[in-house]
């Protein structure tokens, strides 16, 4: 396959100002007319160039004049046109049931629905299906009205009406030009949710969420969001919607978790329905997040789009930083930027020390699907925050007003987005760029010195950017690291917080006056995306944890000190729980702590998380180790577990802050009680998982049963099977707590499950609850022998001849050899080598296979 570069881009050759499509709608064969006036940009004489896959050209059309002299090179159909402006009318033939990628125009649950982002226009029409081709887009469709009497499109409804052959039709116009990556339809048997919301200069929007009729119910929740959403952009960003109505439609097959087409998002289920009986609490939060991301867009991705998809990271990181912004509003910002640096750890960390690392602004790329990942959204993210942080609060809003102002209507470049935080905010942003170009997660080393005598602390700080494939000798990178000191004797804060740029490779920061033992409060809010080497001791870490004054600095604290425990254990052998039983006991004293924030900071390090400190690791090892402290918390603290856990019960349910603060508590609480082997442990959780009247707790219940060995695991396994069937998204569930169970039987069970009638690989949800849990349950895919690698490539090289794209996105695992012992390594490359000689695997697998090998 071709290598795509970053440096070979080039402006379109031509444009194509409007686009008339009309579709004639059929699961089985779909007829596409297009229509575009295209127009030669630049003195050239290039001929015009359509990129299309897998249809069938009926006919091609200049002028109103059916011609013969176009040819197919690759991919794309090539048209040498005489004049500077011309029309072009295109009719082919695609099968949307026959459609299993879910890209381009495809068939879920007997509707019809489109994925376009980011090369799946292409599979409708022919058209040049990048993002810098910006046109205005009228939509006809005709189809069956009895099998699909809603027909949607991008933009305003125009017209409809219905034909004498059972037939309907209706027409769509979107006035904002646009790529066609953000061209949407759907045709179905929808019922709608309808709200509307009231822009601030006093515009009413129409807004719908369409669902099957049977899931109505379930929508009250995002459309809720959806209304904050706005208002919350305008509040916060100064942006307001522009069109008449906005639409969201939820379909159960999907590659991604929704998709911010132009006044219609498209949505996986999961990301739309919730009511308590079916969605955790988790669910909501993520639910909310995902309608307020696509809504953000609507700015940040569509009126100011990328102008190629190396820039991926411009709509992404800065969209996924505005929805943390929203979450964090929404309830405590403190949980919030825990779960979000939670995240960070557990999925762009591991990807930034592999072989698919790759920069937020990557160089190139075999196929683009593959670069939608947690260094572009997540990584991307925390670039915006560093510069938001630089430039506080005022100068970053003037920031965004401008690049809003200088872009809108255009397809940018990262490049054009720093270039707005520097000219608003006052800055010289030049170093800062080496984090849009450099991969790799900075690790900064910390130790502090005191003399009694001065006064004098110095804090020395040193940072080094680690090799990455294809970039070796890294330039120091620009780190803005929010600081403060503590007393060691008064537990005093003896500074203000100060931000402190780090952007050599080692610097000194000095402290006059410090009159005890200073502590230092690092990275505070987890200021910069790093990882922190500091000498600070056990003692040290207990009494930030105890002390400091920002609450992410305190739960980080206690996971540093937790860390280091278990990394010592795991490595020496060695088991001194005292210091994170004093700390967590600490914590659940204290009673000013939110109870969320409180499930948060007694929660252990990942299995994951604890391997990823380690040179080689060790699965077998690290769970010992972890469970051992598990088991030691749980005994000596279970008084303590049994209070929370009693304070947490005997409620109904509310969606309420505080109630989700104690269901998670109380289910963190569970966990410990049975860790601690308590005789009524696995009752306890089933009595909780019986009586349960919100899924919250019945899968936290379910999540503990299945890591005991008792009747009450399969008890409660099968009811809630046989509860649920026919629930696809609870199904879900199912599958996947049991593929991320520590039990010892988890990598018999999960083979099994693959065999279960209700496991399906053409269901992206589906097949992510059994292969990616699986994926990421570090002892169970890494048991001896090997038998976890095989099979996971098995399911992949299965899952790629239906969805390349998900099957790709599930291969990180097998790629992390190098971080583990010389057998377990040769039997990972042994697989990744089986999977690249695979005849016929797609470019997205092969290139994440061959890159892995490398
Ligand atoms: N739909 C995906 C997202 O919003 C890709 N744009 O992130
Ligand atoms: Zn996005």
């Amino acid at each position: 396959p071709a290598v795509i570069r970053r440096e070979d881009y080039t402006a379109p050759a031509w444009t194509v100002p409007t686009t008339t499509l009309d579709f004639a709608l059929d699961p089985a064969v779909t007829r596409v007319r297009a229509r575009l006036s295209v127009e030669r940009s630049g003195a050239h004489d290039l001929p015009l160039r359509l990129d299309g896959a897998g249809q069938r050209i009926v006919s091609v059309a200049v002028d109103g004049v059916s011609v013969n002299e176009w040819r197919i090179e690759g991919e794309q159909l090539v048209l040498p046109l005489p004049g500077d402006a011309h029309v072009i009318e295109t009719e082919v033939e695609i099968a949307p049931e026959r459609n299993t990628q879910l890209m381009g125009l495809y068939a879920s649950g007997g509707n019809l629905c489109t994925q376009c982002e980011a090369e799946g226009f292409r599979r409708i029409t022919y058209f040049p299906d990048r993002p810098d081709v910006l046109s205005t887009y009228s939509v006809r469709m005709t189809a069956d009205k009895a099998r699909f009497p809603v027909l949607l499109a991008n933009g305003d409804p125009v017209a409809q009406g219905d034909n004498d052959d059972g037939t309907h039709w209706a027409e769509w116009h979107d006035p904002f030009p646009k790529p066609s990556y953000l061209f949407a339809l759907v045709a179905g048997d929808l019922a709608v949710n309808r709200g509307t919301f009231t822009t601030r200069s006093g515009r009413t929007v129409e807004l719908g969420i369409w669902v099957r009729e049977a899931d109505l119910p379930k929508t009250d929740h995002a459309l809720h969001a959806l209304k904050l959403s706005m208002a919350w952009d305008e509040r916060v960003y100064g942006r307001e919607y522009d069109l008449d109505v906005f639409n969201i439609v939820a379909v159960d097959d999907f590659n991604f978790g929704a998709m911010e087409n132009k006044g219609l998002n498209i949505f996986n289920s999961r990301y739309i329905l919730a009511d308590p009986d079916t969605a955790t609490d988790y669910d909501y939060d993520a639910i909310a997040a995902v309608v307020a991301h696509e809504y953000f867009h609507n700015w940040s991705g569509n009126r100011i789009t990328c102008r190629d998809w190396f820039q991926l990271s411009l709509k992404e990181g800065f969209t996924v930083y505005r929805d943390q912004g929203f979450s964090a509003d929404q309830g405590s910002a403190a949980v919030k930027r825990i779960e979000d640096v939670r995240g960070l750890r557990a999925g762009q960390f591991p990807e930034d020390a592999s072989p698919l690392a790759h920069p937020v602004r990557p160089e190139s790329y075999l196929e683009i699907s593959n670069f939608y990942t947690a260094t572009i959204y997540n990584k991307g993210a925390e670039l915006i925050r560093m510069m938001a942080t630089i430039l506080g609060p005022e100068r970053f809003r003037a920031a965004t007003d401008l690049y809003f102002e200088r872009f809108d209507g255009t397809a940018a470049t990262c490049e054009d987005y720093v270039a707005c935080m520097e000219e608003a905010g006052g800055v010289d942003l030049s170093q800062f760029r080496l984090w849009y170009s450099q991969a790799g997660t900075p690790r900064v080393s910390v130790s502090l010195e005191h003399e009694p005598g001065s006064g004098r602390a110095t804090l020395n700080l040193a940072q080094k950017v680690p090799d990455t494939p294809g970039q070796s000798n890294k330039q120091p990178q620009v780190l803005p690291l929010k600081i403060r000191l503590f007393g060691a004797e008064t537990g005093e804060a003896l500074t203000d917080e100060q931000l402190v740029i780090l952007s050599d490779a080692s610097a000194s920061v000095t402290f006059e006056t410090i009159p005890e033992r200073p502590i230092v409060s690092l990275n505070r809010g987890f200021s910069a995306p790093i990882v922190i080497e500091s000498d600070r001791t056990a003692a040290d870490l207990a009494f930030l944890a105890r002390h400091d004054d920002d609450p992410f600095a305190r739960y980080e604290a206690m996971q540093q000190l937790m860390l280091d425990t278990l990394v010592a254990a795991t490595i020496e052998g060695k088991a001194d729980h005292e210091a994170v039983i004093a700390a967590v006991a600490d914590t659940l004293d204290n009673p000013e702590l939110d109870p969320a924030f409180v499930a948060e900071a007694v929660l252990l390090p990942s299995e994951s998380f604890v391997g990823d400190q380690m040179s080689t690791v060790d699965p077998n090892a690290i769970h010992d180790a972890r469970e051992a402290l598990r088991r030691d918390l749980g005994r000596e603290l279970e008084a303590r577990w049994r209070t929370a856990y009693e304070a947490g019960s005997g409620r109904a349910y509310a969606h309420t802050p505080e109630d989700k603060g104690r269901r998670r508590l109380r289910n963190v609480a569970l966990g410990y009680i049975a860790a601690s082997g308590a005789a009524d442990a696995a009752k306890l959780a089933y009595a909780q998982f019986a009586d349960a009247d919100n899924m919250t707790d019945r899968q936290g219940a379910l999540t503990t049963l299945v890591g005991t060995h008792s009747e009450e695991r399969d008890a409660a396994l099968d009811i809630f099977y046989q509860r649920y069937q026919g629930n696809s998204l609870v199904l879900d569930k199912w599958f996947q707590t049991q593929a991320l169970s520590s039990a010892d039987d988890t990598p018999q069970l999960v083979a099994e499950l693959a065999r279960h009638p209700d496991f399906s690989l053409a269901n992206p949800n589906r097949a992510r609850s059994l292969i990616g849990a699986f994926g990421v349950n570090q002892r169970a895919f890494h048991a001896e022998g090997g038998a976890g690698y095989r099979w996971l490539a098995d399911q992949l090289i299965a899952l790629d001849a239906l969805n390349p794209q998900t099957a790709a996105k599930l291969l990180p695992p097998l790629g992390r050899w190098r971080r583990f012992d010389p057998t377990r390594a040769a039997l990972m490359r042994a697989e990744l080598e089986r999977i690249v000689a695979h005849p016929g695997l797609s470019k997205d697998l092969f290139e994440q296979a061959s890159k892995s090998l490398e």
